[in-house]
């Protein structure tokens, strides 16, 4: 999954693509790497940031879901906790809702995803972008994740949102030390066994990827330089039974998992 931010203010490339003509050109890009699906999202989710309001983020988002639905070959998500923008992108061609709230933020959003017969992506996070990373506490951060995960897939299928049609993301980063987010990695394969949908992990260029890599080499590691070891998290991810991984990077992680792939089939007593 290729991320397309058409948002001034996101963390990992705020500000880059916020005109819809470089989202389009961006996402167009990306389909080429090897994205098999475009997320669009015109709010920013990272720790801080303000809520948009509706008519702000329809006008960022709706022209470049038309786009890249009608050109970019691959299923287009979008991005968003707001149902009315949901319908809208739906309706522009988007075939998946990617809703950080699951479902929790606005009433109306589990019904809006049955009606249309969409894909949903169930994420969990702990509290509001504004206060997540205020001091977030566990007692057992992957079973309560995959408690939580499982809870909101059986709301969304009682809202008439088919089985086939979701998936489940543990939401690395939101309301998560480094310390959870690094356990919910180490132990991915037991919240996909819980949740028994495919599973996508977002790890790119996340802040707990910038305090690893900064920690060993006493430096500071911003955003624009955590591909690599988004790379590392993204091969775990998918060799721990991660589905989808969703990246801002598409064509390293492209090439990493084809490489992962072919390990993971050779038959060596065949090799002659
Ligand atoms: N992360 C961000 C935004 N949306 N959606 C899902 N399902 N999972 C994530 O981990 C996720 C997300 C924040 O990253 P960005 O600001 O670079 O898009």
């Amino acid at each position: 999954m290729g991320v397309v931010n058409v948002t001034p203010d996101s963390f990992s490339d705020g500000g880059t693509y916020a005109d819809p003509d470089a989202a389009i050109a961006h996402g167009l890009a990306l389909a080429a790497e090897g994205a098999d699906v475009l997320d669009v999202g015109g709010e920013s989710t990272r720790p801080g940031a303000s809520p948009v309001p509706e008519a702000v983020e329809r006008a960022r988002v709706l022209p470049v879901v038309t786009a890249l639905a009608a050109d970019a070959g691959v299923p287009v998500s979008v991005d968003t906790t707001k149902a009315s923008i949901a319908a809208a992108a739906l309706g522009a061609g988007a075939s998946i809702v990617n809703d950080v709230s699951a479902g929790l933020a606005d009433a109306a959003m589990l019904g809006v995803v049955a009606g249309a017969d969409a894909g949903f992506v169930v994420m969990h996070r702990r509290g509001e972008p504004r206060t997540m990373q205020d001091d977030p506490r566990y007692g057992d951060v992957v079973t309560e994740v995959s408690d939580f995960l499982v809870e909101r897939l059986d709301a969304a299928r009682e809202a008439g949102v088919r089985l086939d049609a979701l998936c489940a993301d543990p939401g690395i980063g939101f309301g998560k030390t480094e310390q959870h987010n690094l356990a919910l990695l180490a132990h991915l394969h037991e919240l996909v066994e819980r949740v028994d949908v495919p599973v996508l992990v977002g790890t790119s260029r996340k802040t707990f990827i910038g305090s690893v890599i900064g920690a060993t080499t006493g430096t500071t590691v911003g955003p624009a330089e955590r591909d690599e070891g988004t790379l590392a998290t993204v091969v775990w991810a998918i060799d721990h039974g991660a589905a989808v991984v969703r990246v801002h990077a598409v064509k390293p992680a492209v090439d990493a998992v084809r490489l992962w792939f072919e390990m993971g089939r050779i038959d060596a007593k065949a090799v002659a």
